[in-house]
């Protein structure tokens, strides 16, 4: 009997996760010169939002990467976003200190690197990876 509950209390909770679906929230906090986020999010529908605790402006761009070296533009102090075109998710433009933002993203499995691409920004170590499974 006890066992048998388990398993119907485990296949409710799949049933209604895959019925629900709500968005999960991903919550970026960025300032001079770090962005914050967790490391690890499920697949799917994310409800973002980036907040932007200066002093400067920052953006915030998404890539599909494995790794947090991304090629760099000649000047060796921004990310080639041309080069990474294809497997960019979102690039939010610059915005001031104070200012938060929200967006919703589908995201699916994969490494994921979250970048401000602001002049030394990004080598200064603005840049954080993101697993989503
Ligand atoms: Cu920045």
């Amino acid at each position: 009997m006890l066992l048998a509950a388990i398993l119907s209390g485990a296949l409710f909770a799949v049933h209604a996760h895959a019925v629900t679906q709500r968005p999960t929230a991903l919550r970026v906090t960025e300032r001079d010169f770090k962005i914050s986020a967790p490391k690890q999010v499920a697949s799917g529908n994310l409800d973002v939002t980036v907040d932007n605790k200066g002093p400067d402006d920052h953006e915030l761009i998404i890539v599909r990467a494995t790794t947090a070296r991304l090629p760099l533009r000649s000047d060796g102090l921004t990310a080639n976003e041309e080069k990474l075109s294809p497997i960019t998710a979102v690039t939010l433009e610059p915005a001031g200190p104070g200012t938060v933002r929200t967006f919703r993203l589908k995201l699916r499995p994969g490494r994921y690197v979250l970048f401000c691409n602001m002049a030394g920004h990004f080598m200064a170590g603005m840049r954080t990876t993101l697993v989503v499974h």
